[in-house]
């Protein structure tokens, strides 16, 4: 059985929803980012990075949640996480899932903890950081123009991870009224059954 150590609608809920689509059986640990528990002696020994996702599962605990899809996707080849090694899409899913986790999620990070930047010089990092954000979302809302989802007109794990992040524009105020691509994107993604089962356990986990 799969064990997902997470945080509602961390980059986590990626892994979570990906989880959902494998059908297999999971359990969830909440990890209260907020209150620091990521910096628990007991999460610590999980992740000495005290970060969310951690999956264990077998003998094997994994972090950083494109490791985690990735393998995922191979352990569950019938859930199509990802394209095959031989489809010519698998370069695009796989660029877009390194894209995510190295340019753009990022980008938030700086937002969510500037004063891991600079503490005396929060206010320039969050609008750096605003900056870098706007520029990506440009960058996607062309993609997007393009194909349906990140590596053209089926979803793949990227693509979760890519809707994880982009939930967070609400959360900091950042209006999407000129990415009418990105709009389009997060409905149709919203509207898919691994993402509204995950979406539903994980409001309910943080109203709890
Ligand atoms: N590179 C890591 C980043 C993970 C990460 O930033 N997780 C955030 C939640 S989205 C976290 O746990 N933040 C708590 C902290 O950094 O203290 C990955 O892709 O898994």
């Amino acid at each position: 059985m799969y064990a997902l150590y997470y945080q509602p609608f961390a980059c986590s809920y990626a892994v979570h929803i990906a989880l959902e689509k494998t059908g297999q059986p999971f359990e969830l640990h909440k990890v209260n980012l907020r209150n620091g528990e990521q910096q628990s002696e007991a999460f610590l020994a999980l992740n000495p990075q005290g970060q969310v996702p951690v999956l264990q599962y077998a003998d094997e605990t994994l972090t950083q949640a494109g490791a985690i899809l990735l393998r995922l996707s191979e352990r569950h080849p019938e859930a199509a996480l990802m394209p095959e090694p031989s489809s010519p899409l698998r370069s695009t899913a796989l660029q877009m899932l390194f894209y995510i986790s190295s340019t753009l999620h990022p980008a938030f990070s700086m937002l969510f903890y500037p004063e891991r930047i600079a503490a005396s010089a929060r206010d320039e990092v969050k609008s750096k950081a605003l900056e870098k954000i706007q520029l990506q979302l440009s960058h996607l809302e062309r993609r997007l123009g393009q194909h349906t989802y990140c590596a053209g007109e089926q979803v793949f794990a990227p693509d979760y991870l890519l809707l994880a992040i982009l939930n967070w524009c609400r959360l900091f105020q950042i209006s999407l009224s000129s990415f009418p691509n990105i709009k389009r994107f997060l409905a149709d993604m919203n509207e898919r059954a691994e993402v509204k089962k995950a979406l539903a356990t994980e409001l309910q986990e943080m109203a709890a």
